[in-house]
């Protein structure tokens, strides 16, 4: 069966249908949304108990969680694969710490302004967020300043999780202008095709305008 992915543009689905350009692979998309209750009936329940996007089918395998699925899909198509078990021990580091250290660390300054309605939003709190933030923003910049791109040598997996989550900064109020590597690293993985071609415009104008 073809690959189906679910999951509406400006979603982690982004990553997965970043991931699915890059590797050729044909898919159907099914643009769910979740800010209108589409993912909490009971057809997509039972797709993703969690009620969350993305999602993903193929051949009978239903498979949620962005980054476990770009793994699976990475690991099943080829292209983009590490060519050493090292190679995929520093793909799994990359993409664990990017879900568990850096992606929690950027929603905590999102959820207090740019996810909240006008009227709720909590600038203090989103200004401590930020200052939290810069802890796994320098582990990025300094990964990046010694090597092009977050695992390796050359484009990989790791850096369409991390690059897509990145592009959520400035809805935190936070800018790239203390993160070089980072500048230099993000306008690499965003001037890429794929990422053109999915990426919302907001975030494509505000790679286009770092400063170099
Ligand atoms: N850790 C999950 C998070 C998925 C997630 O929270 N997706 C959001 C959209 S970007 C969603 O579906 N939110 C709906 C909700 O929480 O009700 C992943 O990376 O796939």
């Amino acid at each position: 069966m073809m690959l189906v992915i679910h999951g509406c543009p400006e979603s982690r689905a982004d990553r997965t249908r970043w991931l699915a350009l890059e590797l050729g692979i044909p898919f159907r998309h099914v643009p769910t949304r979740y800010d209108t209750g589409e993912t909490r009936t009971p057809a997509f329940l039972a797709l993703n108990p969690n009620g969350h996007v993305p999602v993903i089918e193929e051949d009978g395998l239903v498979l949620w969680e962005s980054l476990a699925i770009n793994l699976y899909l990475a690991r099943r198509h080829p292209g983009l694969w590490p060519d050493s078990v090292q190679g995929e021990g520093l793909l799994f580091q990359w993409s664990l710490w990017a879900m568990t250290e850096l992606e929690p660390a950027i929603a905590a300054t999102c959820e207090p302004l740019g996810w909240s309605p006008y009227e709720a939003r909590r600038p203090e709190e989103a200004a401590a967020a930020r200052v939290r933030l810069a802890g796994p923003m320098a582990i990025l910049d300094g990964q990046l300043a010694r090597q092009p791109f977050v695992a390796g040598p050359s484009f990989g997996v790791a850096d369409i999780g991390l690059a897509e989550m990145v592009t959520w900064l400035p809805t935190g109020g936070s800018t790239l202008d203390a993160w070089p590597a980072t500048r230099r690293w993000l306008r690499a993985c965003v001037g890429r095709p794929a990422a053109q071609a999915v990426l919302p415009r907001s975030s494509l104008d505000w790679v286009a305008g770092l400063a170099p």
